[in-house]
């Protein structure tokens, strides 16, 4: 491979320097003014490209008339309307139709690396379809909504596809929140059914999911509404009489109930616009929402994304490490090597276990021809060092993704030299929650790359940089040659999330009532002189950390609810490996004084609110917090101190009590 400038290594590159550009990798399927040229007609006529498109990647039981109903301003966008579906056969059934009943639909490797399991597209639709029966008997309907809280086994991405088929809307919670976090979600959804397991393995431990799901049961009101807790046991024995946990009235044994159904299932055929899942994320301000994709549009647009960002081709093993419990999970692990009839891989354990050269001993034992990380797991890896990745014969992956945040170019170079040998194309998708699938993302073979640059938009997205203030498009480079503002776009693709559960104002002030006949996207991004796109973070108070979304508020509002503190405000701080790491201030209540222990209290308090991924790095208690005189909380201050940009504070004199600031600034010097 020759790039277009001398490559260097990447050890001593500084952060500030210039990245270069490298060619495209493997074989090309179309040249990159091609890829110009498609771009531009596939956003001439989104319609009329998506209407091919969905007849292409999709079986349709009943076809659809018009491919893109409804516009941003008034909120209303429908995909394939009328079209009838179901994402569970074309994920399942009809490639066991089309030849590959016995061609393995999914490898699953557990927290031991001998722990392995395959299932061919026959023995997913046999079980499914049990599924399906077994969630059927238990009184779950089309249009309910069933809540996941499951480890990263089969069974969780095949009760995903059972709800599908059954045309129920799952809403999985990452097994990773806490039991306050799934009560709230459970209560959000009045959602009657659960599905769970026993427990979940994670790096030799054990996770009690359910007693997080008991503990769950005990909040708000959670009892009333839950008509039926599936739970599956992580180490199922068959000959056993009783369950290995602590059964509940309304508990269901899952694996004993799914094993007496008949292993077929009639799919229910679906509007393409009728709900597919909700999954909750985070937000700026309140509880978090629940977004909600619909069928027809999110399937299409999990399917061509996956083939087009990943190559894939068929044979392919794909390997995303997400979790299920994230929207890239979603559409990576469970819905896209699927529908496109290729070999997906589910994986529970983590990266560092039994040692730092799991993922790539992985590669080399199955194959892997593509795998699909977040930036801070390579972060995390290139500390232990490229003999890791060195060790193993890697030659099968062609193509190595990226997801979840900014990657920065140390880590992007060492994904490319030490894992990718220099021969795989690096994809950097840029997407969200929201968007369903990648929205800003290269090609392989087709886009050249520049580390850290998640590089031009996907077929069928027309991106636009707009000015914060005016609202308007940038049309000036800035002093850097760089037009700078925020991300939006400007016309609907059909996988975009359609509404907040029951809250449809709130999707439309978050989104599309933000800028005016834009969907807004929440981060702010430039376009460099060459037209490659760099986003640089979020503009609003969501946090990123480890690739996790957390809103600030949400935070904030665990720590107000113990008695110490009187108020709290929440700002990001850099972190070498997560990216973001979360700082807290905590003003305390008159009468109580600071502690290691009340800290201490704190911090757990976080971990039970919402889950230990979210637990303050720095926390930092306080007698007041720098305030404007109206007494709003200056947090653009807060971030400068944790930050370290202390010469650059801008006006203070606007606060209420401008000594604070520099007591806060000694304060952290110490904690930090
Ligand atoms: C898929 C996912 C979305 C936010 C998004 C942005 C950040 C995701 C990125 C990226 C730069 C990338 N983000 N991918 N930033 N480059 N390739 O992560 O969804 O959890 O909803 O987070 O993540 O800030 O707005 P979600």
């Amino acid at each position: 491979m020759t790039s277009l400038n001398d490559q260097e290594s990447s050890k001593g590159l500084a952060a500030h320097e210039i990245p270069k550009l490298f060619d495209p990798i493997g074989k090309a399927s179309i040249s990159l003014e091609d890829y110009k040229q498609a771009h531009a007609e596939s956003i001439r006529d989104p319609s009329a490209y998506w209407s091919q498109q969905a007849k292409s990647y999709l079986d349709w039981y009943v076809p659809f008339d018009q491919a893109l109903t409804g516009d941003f301003s008034a909120g209303d966008i429908a995909w394939f309307a009328g079209g009838k579906l179901n994402v569970c056969y074309n994920a399942i059934d009809r490639h066991v139709r089309n030849g590959k009943a016995d061609q393995v639909a999914l490898v699953w490797e557990g927290d031991e690396p001998d722990d392995i399991r395959r299932l061919t597209y026959l023995d997913m639709q046999r079980k499914i379809s049990q599924i399906a029966n077994a969630l059927h008997a238990q009184g779950v309907r089309r249009g309910d909504v069933v809540t996941i809280y499951m480890p990263m086994i089969p069974e969780l991405p095949m009760t995903m596809l059972a709800c599908a088929r059954m045309g129920a809307m799952h809403s999985v919670v990452f097994a990773g929140f806490s039991s306050e976090a799934l009560a709230q979600r459970i209560s959000a959804a009045r959602s009657a059914f659960v599905v769970t397991a026993d427990l979940g393995k994670r790096g030799g431990k054990s996770i009690d999911l359910k007693g997080i799901v008991d503990a769950a049961r005990a909040k708000i009101d959670c009892e009333d509404i839950i008509t039926s807790v599936m739970v599956w046991e992580r180490f199922f024995d068959q000959d056993s009489e009783t369950a290995p946990y602590d059964m509940q009235p309304k508990d269901v044994r899952m694996d004993l109930l799914v094993a007496g159904q008949r292993p077929c299932h009639v799919p229910e055929w679906m509007d393409a616009e009728d709900g597919l899942f909700l999954l909750y994320t985070s937000g700026s301000t309140g509880t978090p929402k629940g977004l909600l994709h619909t069928t027809g549009g999110y399937a299409l647009y999990a399917a061509f994304t996956t083939k087009n960002s990943f190559a894939l081709e068929d044979g392919d093993l794909f390997a995303c490490v997400a979790d299920c419990g994230w929207i890239t999970g979603h559409t990576y692990v469970v819905y896209g090597a699927l529908l496109n009839g290729a070999t997906t891989f589910v994986f529970e354990s983590t990266p560092v276990y039994p040692d730092p050269g799991r993922y790539w001993d992985m590669v080399e034992r199955h194959k892997i021809t593509q795998f699909y990380t977040a930036p801070t797991a390579i972060r995390l890896l290139m500390r232990y060092g490229d003999h890791h990745p060195a060790k193993y014969d890697m030659s099968s992956v062609k193509v190595l993704g990226t997801v979840g945040e900014p990657i920065n170019p140390e880590a992007w170079r060492w994904y490319f030299e030490a894992v990718g040998k220099s021969k795989c194309t690096i994809v950097d998708t840029y997407w969200q929650t929201e968007t369903g699938g990648h929205i800003v993302t290269n090609f392989p073979g087709v886009t050249p790359m520049k580390p850290g640059s998640c590089t031009f938009p996907s077929y069928g997205i027309d991106t636009v940089i707009l000015d914060p203030m005016s609202g308007e498009p940038v049309t000036e480079a800035n002093e850097k040659g760089h037009k700078e503002g925020v991300l939006a776009v400007r016309q609907p693709w059909p996988g975009m999330a359609r509404t907040c559960l029951g809250d449809h104002h709130r999707f439309m002030t978050t989104y599309l009532k933000v800028y005016e006949g834009y969907y807004f996207t929440g981060d702010s991004a430039y376009l460099d002189q060459d037209g490659f796109h760099w986003i640089v973070g979020r503009v609003d108070d969501v946090l990123n950390v480890s690739g996790h979304r957390i809103g600030t508020a949400e935070v904030e509002s665990a720590l107000v609810s113990h008695a110490a503190v009187a108020q709290a405000a929440v700002v990001g701080q850099p972190h070498e490996i997560k990216g973001q790491s979360i700082a807290a201030f905590v003003m305390l209540t008159d009468g109580f004084s600071e502690s290691e222990s009340l800290i201490k209290e704190l911090r757990s308090l976080v971990r039970q609110e919402i889950g230990g991924f979210a637990q303050p790095d720095l926390i930092c208690a306080t007698q007041s917090l720098p305030m404007t005189r109206s007494g709003k909380i200056m947090r653009r201050i807060l971030r400068k101190i944790v930050c370290n940009e202390v010469e650059s504070l801008g006006d203070t004199s606007t606060l209420a009590d401008p000594s604070i600031v520099d007591e806060l600034i000694a304060k952290v010097a110490e904690l930090q």
